[in-house]
């Protein structure tokens, strides 16, 4: 069968753009990966990979040893281009799109007519049309996709990813994708691409709808779990478990309230609804009030804390988890891990933590002088065990050997 698409160059090999890299190589693509960092480059040419994602160690390495997939440094020519570099924020919570830019400008000078790019960054509305901006004033001599018209020399669509880490894999493949043209040649060219590896719909609108639509996911989720934590203040105040309340409420047909935790981490769900705050601060009130609501959560947990140590002569505090959510290794923008260190940054606190999933302990833990030990140690020596992740190797305890000693469970897994 012949290939639309002989050739896709992917932009930018993280968390996203390498799975997706080695998933279309498995289809038969040829892809090349454009990566900035030297190291990623050359880890990934070996065959092996910079982050941990489960099974993605076997695909790219038989994606690379197959010679379907290749990373570089340097721009190649290619019959698409996907676009997945990060968009983190700026103080304030501005978004940067700067790695899109550069990304965009990188690829101008390959660029030839027919070609099709995709950005999957998330991004704040408009970025698509953007980009065809940098691209035209770098490429004078192309026509690239613009709204209203359907004459061009390179078809332009955003198409954002929505998978979830850790089920990255078969997300990627099983998701429903939306498809974001700036005019309908793009949307169905960029579905065309998706659907060599998308077992999921490929649904097609316009790019401003799909880069709104993966801010609204986000947003949404936020917005839910943070109803769930300030139930969590008032079951606080109320002196009542808000697990059973949730569970009750829950009971009711048409209500499915979220999980309280200690807060909201990971570089997805607490930045991307700043997009839509800082694009539009007088519209997403809701959506700002449930950013404060979950920010302000590990400081209601770290007083709690404090609160229950004071009660103990010395206390040796033991926390388990430092991962932004259950059952993976990621530390980034993780609550549990800012809670830890403001708490362990008073000199001269006793403080051990429990990581199944890491080897070491990030720096300025070590250096406060946290020790990192196993579940069973933290339970016999500790005074106060604080619960901040529902890893599963955490459901496995025998409560009775909590007796005489504090526990705060921010996840409800030892109620
Ligand atoms: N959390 C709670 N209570 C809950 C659910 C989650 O406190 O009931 C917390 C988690 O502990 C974690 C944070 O929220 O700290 C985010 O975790 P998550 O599992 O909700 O989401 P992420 O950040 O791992 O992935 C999200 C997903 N988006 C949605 O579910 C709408 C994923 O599909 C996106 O692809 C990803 O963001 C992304 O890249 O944007």
């Amino acid at each position: 069968m012949k290939l639309e698409f002989n050739r896709v160059c992917v932009v930018g090999l993280g968390y996203i753009g390498l799975p997706t890299a080695a998933i279309l190589a498995s289809r038969g693509v040829e892809v090349i990966g454009l990566e900035i960092n030297s190291h990623v480059v050359e880890t990934i040419n070996k065959g092996d990979i910079h982050i941990v994602e489960p099974g993605l160690d076997v695909v790219v390495r038989t994606a690379v040893m197959s010679k379907k997939l290749r990373a570089t440094k340097t721009p190649e020519t290619a019959d698409a281009y996907l676009i997945a570099v990060p968009t983190p924020f700026k103080g304030d919570h501005v978004p940067d799109v700067s790695y899109v830019e550069s990304a965009s400008k990188a690829l101008a000078p390959v660029l030839k007519k027919g070609d099709l790019i995709v950005l999957e960054s998330t991004s704040p509305v408009g970025t698509t049309d953007l980009m065809a901006q940098w691209l035209k004033k770098e490429r004078p001599d192309l026509i690239f996709a613009s709204e209203g018209s359907e004459q061009c020399d390179v078809y332009l669509a955003y198409c954002p990813e929505r998978v979830l880490p850790g089920h990255v894999l078969r997300e990627l493949i099983e998701n429903d994708r939306v498809i974001g043209g700036v005019n309908s040649v793009s949307a169905e060219r960029a579905q065309k691409l998706y659907k060599i590896f998308v077992e999921g719909d490929c649904i097609v609108t316009n790019a401003r709808t799909a880069e709104m639509v993966k801010l609204t996911e986000n947003s949404f989720r936020d917005v839910n779990i943070a109803f769930a934590n300030e139930l969590s203040l008032l079951c606080d105040k109320f002196n009542i478990s808000v697990w059973e309340l949730i569970q009750l409420a829950n009971r009711h047909p048409r209500v499915k309230i979220l999980q309280p935790g200690p807060g909201v981490g990971g570089h997805c769900i607490s930045v991307d609804p700043w997009f839509l705050v800082h694009q539009a601060p007088d519209e997403a009130r809701l959506i700002h009030a449930a950013r404060k609501v979950n920010d302000s959560k590990p400081h209601f947990v770290l007083e709690k804390v404090e609160a229950v140590s004071e009660k103990f002569k010395n206390p040796t505090v033991a926390f388990f988890g430092l991962a932004f959510k259950a059952n993976i290794d990621d530390l980034r923008e993780s609550p549990s891990l800012d809670i830890v260190e403001h708490f362990s940054s008073r000199r001269g606190r006793s403080v051990m933590a429990v990581e199944p999933y890491i080897d070491s302990l990030p720096k300025k833990l070590e250096e406060s002088g946290v020790q990192l030990v196993d579940l069973e140690t933290a339970i016999q020596n500790a005074d106060v065990l604080v619960l901040l992740v529902d890893h599963d190797q955490f459901k496995r305890v025998d409560k009775k050997k909590f007796e005489g000693k504090a526990v705060i469970d921010t996840r409800g897994l030892w109620r």
